[in-house]
């Protein structure tokens, strides 16, 4: 049987993209926002139910870009628990990151722990829907308007997912960032958008995508190459056609772990959060000490059997050589986050898995209890 990696990103049927790449070519215009950049943009808006949403050539361009549209300096809140980009936007500003621990459940910034860490040089909070689970976006909120901080979700993981309501979790805070790289629910290769509340936030935001052009001739301020290629834009247009289905697919692995691994002790899935319409992007399990092998046997077992599960995100970001030696960086600050990354393994999920795929990974697992 060939391996099964933790994910394999969704592609559409091959025949279906060639019309898109002859558009291109009969065009010659490759980039800088032509017509499949701007479509798009368009039918992300309606499909994820937001107002405005800038393209870009990645996720971490597009935080480090959403960073410098708000202006912040100084401290950003943030968690220690994600892929380390997150942390590494705030660095690439010059801005100190501060990190406070998680939630045990959700596995998100602990509203609870951020007013502590608020100091006269907190600028904003940067809070992360990991695993497309929704922070607390209602006490951060709050939080954010008593002591006037802005907020820019890292919603890499987040594509799609709403409150039960049909209010996208992408409309909280002042920006949220998504990803749209291959391993990603909806991937355009690499890829990656900003939404903003406004028009005017979203004009900011594309001409600091664009080296800071107004027009042919006039620079406003120093911006980036953050501009998504033709290519890549209409691959996602071609993607989103399939994006419910793929959804789908990962929704039905989801509910087969939950009830194949319910019994089994020592493993134990992440709650799914009620209210939440997910899309089922990562199938993450705490490995406790009631399983008989710890974390990183089971990790190294899985692999003889062909299973190449990850362990997102450990080790904590806050244990990085540039990021260890920030007082916030202590682990006794980050006891909930220390335990769940010592834990946390993410299982297989993506819509090419098969049942037969799926069963090698479970019972791999139920192998070691047995
Ligand atoms: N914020 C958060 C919270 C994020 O999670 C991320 C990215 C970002 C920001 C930054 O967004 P981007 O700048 O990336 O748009 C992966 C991804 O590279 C990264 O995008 C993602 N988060 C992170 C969680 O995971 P790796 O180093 O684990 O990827 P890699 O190459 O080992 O891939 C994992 C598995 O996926 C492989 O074992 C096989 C499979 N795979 C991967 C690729 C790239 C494929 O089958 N095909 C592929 O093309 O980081």
């Amino acid at each position: 049987m060939q391996n099964i990696y933790v994910t394999k990103p969704y592609l559409p049927p091959l025949d279906e993209f060639y019309p898109y790449l002859e558009k291109i070519w009969a065009s010659g215009v490759l980039t800088n926002g032509a017509a499949f950049h701007q479509e798009l943009e368009a039918k992300l808006c309606e499909y994820l139910g937001v107002r405005h949403l800038s393209l870009f050539s990645n996720g971490t361009i597009a935080l480090i870009t959403a960073l410098q549209a708000l202006g912040i300096k100084g401290e950003v809140i943030t968690t220690p628990y994600s892929f380390v980009a997150t942390a590494h936007s705030l660095l690439w500003n010059g801005i100190t990151p501060v990190f406070v621990d998680v939630d045990p459940l959700t596995l998100n910034l602990d509203p609870a722990k951020i007013e502590a860490a608020i100091t006269p040089n907190t600028t904003a909070i940067m809070p992360v829907h990991c695993y497309g689970y929704p922070c607390d976006v209602v006490a951060i909120e709050g939080l954010a308007k008593k002591y006037g901080l802005r907020v820019i979700y890292d919603a890499a993981h987040a594509f799609g997912v709403r409150f039960e309501s049909g209010e996208s979790i992408l409309n909280y805070g002042d920006l949220s960032v998504l990803s749209f790289h291959a391993t990603k629910v909806f991937n355009t290769f690499e890829g990656g958008a900003i939404i903003s509340p406004d028009l005017q936030t979203k004009t900011r935001i594309d001409q600091l995508k664009n080296f800071g052009f107004t027009d042919e001739i006039t620079v406003i301020e120093a911006g980036i190459n953050g501009k998504m290629s033709e290519v890549n834009a209409a691959f996602g247009l071609l993607q989103l056609k399939y994006v419910n289905e793929a959804i789908e697919l990962r929704k039905n692995i989801d509910h087969t772990y939950r009830q194949s691994l319910s019994a089994v002790s020592g493993i134990e899935c992440i709650h799914a959060p009620y209210h939440v319409v997910g899309n089922y992007s990562y199938f993450p399990v705490l490995v406790t000490p009631q399983f008989p092998l710890s974390r990183d046997a089971l990790y190294e077992k899985l692999k003889t059997y062909g299973v190449f599960t990850r362990r997102y995100f450990y080790p904590l970001i806050s244990s990085f050589p540039m990021y260890k030696n920030f007082p916030s960086a202590n682990p006794e600050n980050l006891t909930v986050s220390t335990d769940v990354a010592n834990k946390i393994l993410c299982l297989p999920i993506y819509p090419d898995l098969t049942p037969e795929q799926q069963g090698v990974v479970i019972d791999a697992i139920k192998s070691c209890v047995s």
